[in-house]
């Protein structure tokens, strides 16, 4: 969930999500406003935990603690993870977007990687370079932690990457920018069980 993809507002896009099914619903909020951030992070924790489903939010370990979040996810220019796991004792994912980096979470203790963009993303301001499906398949291939491949998926290319050994998919434009969210979020869910 990022506010500024969703054109139907975040919380009834959230709820569209759920209803349509996902392993996990996200928080990516990339404005500067702490408050709004927190509020917007504390409802759709609840609508999550309704919905049986764990709550992640990214960048913001402070936020993550007030919200209860169940789990965090970091950025390279984020809180190093064994900083922020001495706050935050969920799960913690990071970012990567090259084999070396997604090597290192693994040295840095991280539970779960990130890994993209895998196709180009019309949703990340200043993304890095494309890696493609054979790099996330070197990267599956090369590290231990569960890697959640990220960029352009769709729900056909969410079959591809988990073709290439990606057990998770993340998704914003796909899903969040559909005419029916819900059908959309139940393709990717159900194509990728
Ligand atoms: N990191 C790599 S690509 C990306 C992030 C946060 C954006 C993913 O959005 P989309 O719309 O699914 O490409
Ligand atoms: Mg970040």
């Amino acid at each position: 969930m990022d506010p500024e993809h969703a054109p139907a507002g975040p919380l009834d896009t959230a709820r569209a999500i759920l209803a349509g099914g996902c392993a996990v619903l996200q928080l990516r909020f990339k404005g500067s406003d702490d408050a709004e951030h927190l509020q917007l992070a504390r409802a759709l924790k609840a609508l999550a935990s309704e919905a049986g489903v764990p709550f992640v939010l990214n960048d913001r370990v402070d936020i993550a603690l007030l919200c209860e979040a169940d789990g965090l996810h970091l950025g390279q220019d984020d809180l190093p993870v064994a900083e922020a796991r001495k706050l935050f004792s969920g799960p913690i994912g990071l970012s990567t977007h090259d084999l070396d980096q997604a090597r290192e979470a693994t040295r840095l203790g991280a539970d779960l990687i990130g890994f993209g963009p895998v196709f180009e993303t019309g949703t990340k301001e200043r993304p890095d370079p494309v890696v493609g499906l054979e790099l996330l398949g070197a990267v599956c291939a090369a590290v231990e932690l569960p890697v959640v491949a990220i960029g352009g998926l769709t729900p056909e290319r969410a079959l591809e990457a988990h073709r290439v050994g990606a057990p998770l998919v993340a998704a914003i434009g796909a899903v969040s920018g559909a005419a029916d969210i819900r059908a959309a979020a139940e393709a990717m869910h159900r194509g990728a069980a």
